[in-house]
């Protein structure tokens, strides 16, 4: 147990790309629980790129954040209060939680987490909301059938990593863009994509999905948006689906970018374009946590972790996602049990 908490908060809102000057880490008391709530441990919080749009005043689906405040988001920890709450010291949860070492929380806005199940991490990834996004976005939204061609962007990240297995799962070809050689290996080597497209070294998307993509584009499940997707809705088939689940590439913009211009296509393709938000489908959760988990368990699905050590290390692990730093699932380890 620390004897005092540290806590990020919003310092500054940032004009486009944000950096270190958009964090502020502040030294706290461990806060006391409320009646019905928990005090949590921090071992594991999760840096998305959603937060971008929190740090900004703008209409957005996610809230933004004040100046001052504290930065949240998903985070795994363990009890060590439960005062009121209806867990017990020790046990781990999951939740929405403060980016610092301890956060009150009511017990009614946690989830249990088994250890025993799967590493506690994977409560933020591929048994997270990263692992039931790319569960949902792929089979309710781009909806793959056999022998269809799909191509998801940002693949080797948290979400797109999985959304190309669970795609092959249903017997597609599949084929990912990702930011560089190590992450096309990660993909056809270790998790069976049949291609991988390295977009760093070539500026033809065009070209390299006539290669990589010679039937054309049944299902796209875009994590990214720009130019990539330009080349892809150019090579889109009749009646495809486009699941847009994230623009990544446009989240740091100042100014509102002009496009799609690729939309002409859409009246000879009839292609189906559809966002997307992971809560839409959060009565179904549990059922998509059990698939992920028996997948996860049979090895059908591989998962890969980039974890940056230190809590006071966030905001670079953040900047990262950026910089497409991570292979699999960007966390931040906060504590280690006993400590
Ligand atoms: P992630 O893919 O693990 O990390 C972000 C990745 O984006 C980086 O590793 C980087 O990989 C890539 N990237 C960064 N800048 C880029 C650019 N300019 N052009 C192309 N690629 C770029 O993150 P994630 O958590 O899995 O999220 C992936 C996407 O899904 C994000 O757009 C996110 O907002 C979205 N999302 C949506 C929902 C929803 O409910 N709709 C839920 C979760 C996530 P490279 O090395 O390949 O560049
Ligand atoms: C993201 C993570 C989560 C994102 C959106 C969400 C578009 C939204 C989830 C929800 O509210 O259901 O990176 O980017």
């Amino acid at each position: 147990m620390r004897d005092t908490n540290r806590q990020f908060r919003l310092a500054k809102r940032p004009e486009g790309k944000p950096d270190r000057e958009t964090f502020e880490l502040a030294e706290t008391d461990v806060p006391e629980p409320g009646p019905g709530e928990a005090l949590v441990r921090t071992r594991y919080l999760s840096v998305d790129p959603y937060m971008r749009d929190r740090m900004s005043a703008g209409e957005s689906y996610a809230d933004p954040w004040d100046v001052g405040d504290p930065l949240r988001g998903g985070a795994v920890g363990e009890v060590v209060d439960s005062s009121g709450a209806e867990f017990e010291g020790g046990d781990i949860v999951v939740g929405n939680l403060e980016w610092a070492d301890y956060t009150t929380a009511p017990g009614t806005e946690l989830t249990a987490v088994d250890p025993d199940l799967a590493p506690i991490s994977t409560a933020l990834g591929v048994l997270g909301m990263p692992g039931r996004t790319a569960y949902f976005g792929v089979r309710e939204v781009a909806e793959p059938k056999p022998g269809d061609t799909f191509v998801v962007t940002g693949a080797a990240g948290a979400v797109g990593s999985v959304a190309g297995q669970i795609a092959k799962l249903s017997g597609a070809r599949v084929v990912g863009f990702a930011g560089s050689d190590e992450k096309v290996s990660f993909l056809e080597d270790d998790l069976g994509f049949d291609a991988g497209i390295n977009y760093k070294a070539t500026d033809d998307y065009r070209a390299a999905l006539d290669e990589a993509a010679p039937d054309g584009v049944d299902a796209y499940f875009d994590n990214v948006g720009g130019p990539i997707t330009d080349a892809v809705f150019t090579k889109l088939n009749v009646d495809a689906r486009v699941a847009v689940c994230g623009q990544i590439s446009l989240y740091n913009a100042t100014e509102r970018p002009t496009g799609p211009r690729k939309l002409p296509g859409l009246i000879s393709t009839r292609a189906r374009v559809e966002g997307f938000l992971v809560r839409d489908f959060a009565p179904r959760f549990g059922q998509a946590t059990k698939r992920l988990g028996e997948w996860v368990a049979s090895g059908e699905i591989e998962y890969r972790e980039t974890i940056t050590e230190g809590l006071e290390n966030a905001p670079d692990a953040f900047l990262g996602l950026f910089e497409g730093e991570n292979i699999g699932k960007q966390l931040v380890k906060v504590s280690d049990p006993d400590e």
